[in-house]
């Protein structure tokens, strides 16, 4: 059995890690801009420290904004070497790239409505070329990026005005690219306002009274955004097919005993099904409200804002799958992952990082997923990060990662001869760029090594690992 010709193979990136160039032509500065490299001054820093936001941090990245080291600022210079990048990428014989656009460049000062054409013209110009190698861009419009000015001046997501201000951005840019994008993802990882409420929804964490509510009112105001903007893209072109994207964290109960299994399942309900439920089915399930109650949450949920989730729900569903967890009721032994900490199974090999490699994992949400939802599913990230060597002559012997993604391939594979839906495999991330969480460049997922360092040193030149022409033939033959 093969893949079909219609198959979306391709990668994913993010306008935070790849493009650099965070202060030109226009661009305002991101919450992405102001994460410096914490690692440098603190290797033992945890993920969970390094992913809070708190005003001593923010004032210590704004009083030192010249001194300190912001990895993302600078990513891997795409803004300038898109046009060598994307030809390298049509090289490996993809027929789709996911990219985002970051709301920074578009509309700068993001309440006065003036839109930055430079910031249109980068974006035409990448989408362009893309087109030109017959590759599908697949638009991304908030990954983890929101304005600055959405911080300062309304308190980030947890405000309904930036609702109306998220759609205005939204608007300019489907009606700029209404007839050169079909795919679109409004937010990347919208479970992430919950956990990782700095990069998700733009809190500080010591602003908020109780961090948690505040993460679910401003998830609430996502999920209006994301069902306005799949109102307002229709309108704009009935063909645009509009998808919601989760960070994925399927798990699994430690063992039988029946605590566990109810265990598992409430987690899956808080880690992921609440998202889908929201934005698939356009209800908030019971379990939610019943949880909120149990946490004395409250929140201010309109009849008209329920009407607007209920009737604009997405078309297909996309994910992110790095790695699977156990469920116990008995503490076992943990893992940060990238915006949550997980527990261990045993039965797993793990990463230098601790995240635990289950290519049946992947095979297992994709049926999950599809059995819930019976909608089509994009796999919008999977990949691994490695410690790579370049050796002397330019090379990445990095048969760990073909091991990896020819294991989740085949799982992939596997999951469609099962019946599911899957119409694209998505690479996080053909090329080397800077890590989401840990602002390091060593932590590296690309099939192309860009020579940069955690401290941004190196030549920024690209070469080609042992995995590119691995995934180059593997495709070619699917
Ligand atoms: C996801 C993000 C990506 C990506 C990936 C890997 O949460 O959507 O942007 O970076 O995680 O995480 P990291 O880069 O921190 O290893």
């Amino acid at each position: 059995m093969k893949f079909t010709k219609y198959f979306l193979w391709g990668g994913s990136s993010s306008a935070p890690q790849t493009e650099g160039a965070y202060n030109i032509d226009g661009k305002s500065l991101t919450v992405a801009d102001l994460k410096y490299y914490e690692l440098v001054l603190d290797k033992k820093k945890t993920i969970s420290e390094i992913k809070k936001m708190t005003n001593s941090k923010l004032r210590n990245a704004l009083e030192n904004f010249n001194e300190l080291y912001f990895p993302k600022r600078l990513g891997i210079n795409f803004y300038n070497t898109y046009k060598e990048d994307i030809k390298l990428l049509s090289e490996l014989g993809i027929n789709s790239f996911r990219i985002s656009i970051s709301w920074a460049r578009i509309i700068p000062n993001c309440d006065d409505g003036v839109v930055n054409q430079k910031g249109l013209e980068f974006y035409r110009n990448v989408i362009m070329e893309f087109k030109k190698y017959k590759i599908e861009p697949i638009i991304t419009l908030s990954h983890f990026d929101l304005p600055f000015k959405i911080v300062e001046k309304y308190g980030g997501w947890k405000n309904k005005k930036v609702i109306d201000l998220f759609i205005e951005y939204a608007k300019v840019v489907f009606k700029e690219f209404k007839n050169e994008i079909t795919y679109w993802i409004p937010f990347n990882e919208i479970n992430a306002a919950l956990f990782s409420p700095w990069v998700g929804a733009g809190l500080i964490i010591d602003n908020e009274d109780n961090i948690l509510q505040s993460s679910y009112i401003s998830l609430h105001n996502l999920f209006i955004a994301n069902s306005k903007a799949i109102k307002i893209a229709k309108i704009i072109n009935s063909n645009f097919k509009i998808g919601c994207m989760i960070a994925s964290f399927p798990s699994y109960p430690i063992n039988s005993k029946p605590d566990n299994v109810i265990l598992n399942q409430k987690d899956q309900q808080l880690k992921m099904y609440l998202y889908l439920d929201v934005m698939c089915k356009g209800i908030y399930p019971n379990y939610i409200l019943k949880y909120w109650k149990d946490n004395n949450i409250s929140i201010d949920i309109k009849d008209d804002e329920l009407k607007i989730i209920s009737n604009n729900n997405v078309d297909f569903i996309s994910f992110s799958y790095y790695m699977t967890s156990i469920n116990s009721v008995e503490k076992t032994e943990e893992v940060e992952a990238n915006l949550i900490t997980l527990s261990k199974n045993p039965f797993l090999t793990e990463n230098d990082w601790g995240w635990q490699i289950d290519p049946l994992g992947l095979r297992y949400i994709l049926n999950d997923l599809w059995d819930r939802y019976n909608l089509p599913l994009l796999i919008a990230e999977n990949g691994v990060g490695f410690k790579d060597d370049l050796t002397k002559d330019h090379k990445v012997n990095d048969n760990y990662r073909i091991s990896y993604l020819k294991d989740h391939i085949e799982q992939l594979l596997e999951s469609i001869k099962d019946g599911v839906n899957v119409f694209g495999y998505l690479l996080w991330s053909p090329i080397d760029s800077v890590s989401s969480v840990t602002n390091e460049m060593s932590k590296r997922y690309g099939l192309i090594y860009v020579d940069l360092d955690d401290l941004g040193n190196g030549t920024n030149k690209r070469f080609l690992k042992d995995s590119y022409y691995w995934f180059k033939n593997y495709i070619s033959q699917k």
